[in-house]
């Protein structure tokens, strides 16, 4: 299999982070979105959409998006309940981060983390950064309010559901945000970070 991602990528990170716990080898493709190597003819005719994270079969069939990943992965695996109202809690926290999470903190951190230099100053970019900054406060305090009973999202085990949620959480500081009020979701980032197989988001080197 092959992992087309970026290294800084929340989205690339969760399948890099799954695949290393269900301890599958992959190779690592590395782009560079910040030099638009995921909008040349040869990424676009892979992903028409010319995101990462892209993976591809040994049989050349092609996946994208990261929920969708995640979910063809997990499959058989205990990181997906069999049970069906526990598989669409799952989904339903997949939708969560793919709406009301990911397009507020982790839009927050691009800019401030790739395009603070670029951006810094001009007035519409702050009020645009300061609305997405609410928002993700908004979804962070979902999460805190769910954990504050829970070890984890879903069925009281580790799924991918929590996998989804922690990649952006655990760098929502570089798109400015304060975790230290958010006492339940700090303690749930511990427990992830201690499963087995973890891997940060920083690593390169994966069995191919
Ligand atoms: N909904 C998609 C989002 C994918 C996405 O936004 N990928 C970004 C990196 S995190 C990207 O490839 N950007 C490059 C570009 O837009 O040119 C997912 O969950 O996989």
């Amino acid at each position: 299999m092959k992992l087309y991602d970026f290294l800084e990528s929340g989205n690339g990170y969760k399948c890099r982070l799954l695949l290393s716990q269900l301890g599958r080898p992959f190779e690592l493709v590395l782009l560079d979105i910040l030099r638009g190597e995921t909008r040349t003819p040869d990424f676009l005719a892979r992903n028409p959409n010319g995101r990462i994270p892209l993976l591809e079969l040994d049989d050349g069939r092609r996946l994208v998006e990261s929920g969708a990943i995640l979910l063809y992965l997990a499959e058989g695996t205990p990181f997906l309940p069999d049970d069906p109202f526990a598989r669409a809690e799952v989904c339903q926290w997949l939708f969560f981060e793919q709406y009301s999470h990911e397009p507020n903190i982790a839009v927050a951190r691009f800019w401030r983390h790739f395009q603070w230099a670029e951006r810094a100053g001009d007035p519409y970019w702050e009020r645009a950064l300061a609305e997405r900054q609410a928002q993700g406060r908004a979804a962070l305090e979902v999460m805190e309010t769910h954990l504050q009973s829970r070890d984890f999202f879903v069925d009281e085990r580790y799924t991918i559901a929590d996998v989804a949620l922690y990649a952006y959480t655990h760098v929502a500081d570089e798109g400015g945000f304060d975790l230290a009020p958010h006492r339940a979701v700090r303690a749930w980032l511990d427990r992830v970070a201690d499963q087995p197989g973890h891997v940060p988001i920083t690593q390169a080197d994966f069995d191919a």
